[in-house]
């Protein structure tokens, strides 16, 4: 059996995430999870909360909570979005983990045990006031380049450009306020990132053809930079230690780099699985030596994230010496644009995932941003567009094509799939066509290909919508009832197999149209992929069969809503 590891970027944990986060990483990896499921494949999805980081610290300091508390509630109302989004993860965990602890560890001290890491001593930004060193992030003054006040040392908000925080002019601690800021000493471990620049490109070499041109030449625009040695400890409070037995106890009250611990929570996150299922070490055949050796890895990032995860984690992997698995196939996406300007978090600019639900039903979302999934260029998210696709490809194209085939079934064939007359050309021909296009789908969503795959499934819907039309079993009734029950037969087993195409990407829609038509042996898990030749499954619903017409499948979003959506969330022409 073919076996698939999913792993989706780790969204950080503060705060809740736009949507721009949701297609970029988690959404596309649980409709591919949900796709290699619905193939029986043996699948794996992990995703968790990334906790580590200055950011973090910082937001639960400005909060006035304890950090550990401060992560826990948002894992929690994190995981919780991810549930009502349809997000299947097998296990959704936290970077912060006892298991990502000692898996961390576990990779520092192999990669200094094998000699990939040095100490160096860089300068530091030190409060005497709060008895600590303050990351760059954590120094705050005034913008040397547009004199903006409340600069931060590693990068101005007002105007964008990149500080050190010797730069900042009256600079003072985003701690305490202190002005004392000195600059000290500061050891820190480095990884000898240079020493793998000829292993990463011969690795990255032999994946230009099954990688996007995207995230290939992100690769090598950092290659032939030339890499960087890398610090991978900081001066922070929150995270997971620097053990003694690492450089004799010189790192002491540092942490590890969050970007250094974070990949390693894929691992880690596939321990907490099978820590929590009682599986033992199950949980190392998806990832080590042998018996992972017939696993395809893939992860799913937006492009920002694609340097750390075609070195940073990478060469942890090579450093330690250790048959770890390097992912096989990375799926890079561009940015999602809200109203043509970004999305951002910290200006509340765009549509979050809590509010998004307030909206419309996840599986709304769920079609609309896959099917304009930022895969070859950026894309751009408008309401006008949102309810254009809603409106036409789900409400007049698939939702209409249920109603009217379970309701015309319901009222002139007793609710009963009807028996009469047999398949003719017109069938004959829906059936060759419906096996190239299902066939042309399963294609695209095996490389993960989703526009692709959107378009394919759309023209499919449209088929069985163009069919209906001709097939026109409410004209055919009154005079010829066999051939009006060999359209509605076909509707009906149309819309069987719809609900299984659908269900990676709608699971709630397709168990609702399922239910209708065939609820019979359906427990409510995954609804498997049309894989048999469709002149058998379009013909597979026993004659004589209940089947119940659907309350409203899809609602339609209304010029005037569209006006009220525009005026709420803000965005050009609001
Ligand atoms: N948390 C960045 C992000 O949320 C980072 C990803 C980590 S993946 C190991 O986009
Ligand atoms: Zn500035």
């Amino acid at each position: 059996m073919k076996r698939v590891l999913i792993t989706s970027a780790i969204p950080y944990v503060a705060g809740v995430k736009h949507l721009g986060n949701l297609v970029g990483s988690m959404l596309p990896a649980d409709i591919f999870a949900r796709f290699c499921r619905s193939r029986g494949y043996d699948t794996l999805a992990i995703c968790a909360t990334d906790e580590h980081g200055a950011p973090v610290e910082l937001a639960a300091l400005e909060e006035g909570t304890p950090v550990a508390d401060y992560a826990a509630k948002w894992h929690k109302v994190q995981k919780e979005l991810g549930d009502r989004f349809a997000l299947s993860w097998d296990n959704f965990g936290r970077s912060s983990s006892p298991q990502n602890h000692e898996l961390t560890l576990h990779f520092a001290r192999a990669l200094w045990k094998n000699g990939f890491l040095e100490i160096r001593v860089t300068k530091q930004a030190y409060s005497p006031t709060d008895k600590r060193f303050l990351p760059d992030r954590y120094v705050i003054g005034t913008c040397p380049h547009c004199g903006y006040d409340r600069a931060r040392g590693d990068q101005c908000e007002n105007c964008t450009r990149v500080l050190d925080p010797i730069d900042l002019i009256k600079p003072r601690s985003a701690v305490s306020g202190a002005a004392d800021i000195e600059i000290r000493d500061s050891t820190h471990l480095f990884l000898k990132q240079s020493q793998f620049s000829d292993r990463l490109r011969t690795w990255i070499d032999s994946h230009k053809n099954d990688w996007p041109s995207l995230v290939t030449s992100i690769a090598y625009k950092w290659l032939d930079e030339g890499l960087q040695d890398r610090g991978i400890t900081r001066d922070l409070e929150w995270g997971i230690p620097v053990p003694d037995d690492i450089a004799d106890g010189q790192l002491k009250g540092k942490v590890f780099y969050v970007w250094f611990d974070a990949p390693i929570e894929y691992i880690a996150a596939t321990k907490e699985w099978a820590d929590n299922n009682g599986k033992g070490d199950a949980w190392k055949d998806w990832w080590y030596g042998d018996a992972a050796k017939d696993v395809t890895y893939w992860e799913f990032m937006g492009k920002d994230n694609v340097p750390f995860h075609t070195v940073g984690f990478p060469v942890t992997i090579m450093a330690s010496g250790e048959p770890w698995k390097l992912v096989d196939r990375l799926k890079g996406f561009n940015w999602l644009n809200y109203d043509g300007g970004k999305f951002s978090t910290s200006g509340k600019r765009g549509i979050f995932m809590d509010a998004a639900l307030d909206v419309a039903p996840a599986d709304y979302w769920r079609y609309y941003l896959i099917a304009n999934a930022p895969e070859g260029s950026d894309s751009n998210f408008t309401w006008e567009q949102f309810a254009g696709i809603i409106n036409k490809d789900l409400a007049d194209v698939l939702g209409n094509f249920v109603n009217r085939v379970t309701k015309f079934c319901v009222a002139r064939f007793d609710g009963q799939v009807p028996g009469e007359g047999e398949y003719g050309e017109d069938e004959k021909a829906l059936i060759a066509e419906l096996d190239r296009r299902f066939a042309q789908y399963a294609d695209f969503m095996e490389a993960a290909d989703f526009r692709k795959a959107m378009g394919e499934m759309r023209a499919i819907w449209v088929a069985g919508n163009e069919y209906m039309t001709r097939a026109a079993p409410w004209t055919h009734i009154k005079t010829d009832r066999a051939k009006a029950a060999v359209g509605v037969r076909m509707g009906l087993n149309l819309i069987h197999q719809f609900a299984h195409l659908v269900w990676p990407v709608m699971p709630d829609f397709a168990r609702t149209i399922h239910e209708c038509i065939q609820p019979v042996g359906y427990r409510g898990g995954v609804i498997p992929f049309p894989d048999a030749p469709m002149a058998e499954l379009l013909d597979d619903l026993t004659p004589g069969q209940p089947i119940k017409a659907p309350e409203v499948l899809v609602t339609k979003i209304t010029d005037e809503q569209v006006a009220e959506l525009k005026a709420r969330f803000g965005g050009a022409g609001a």
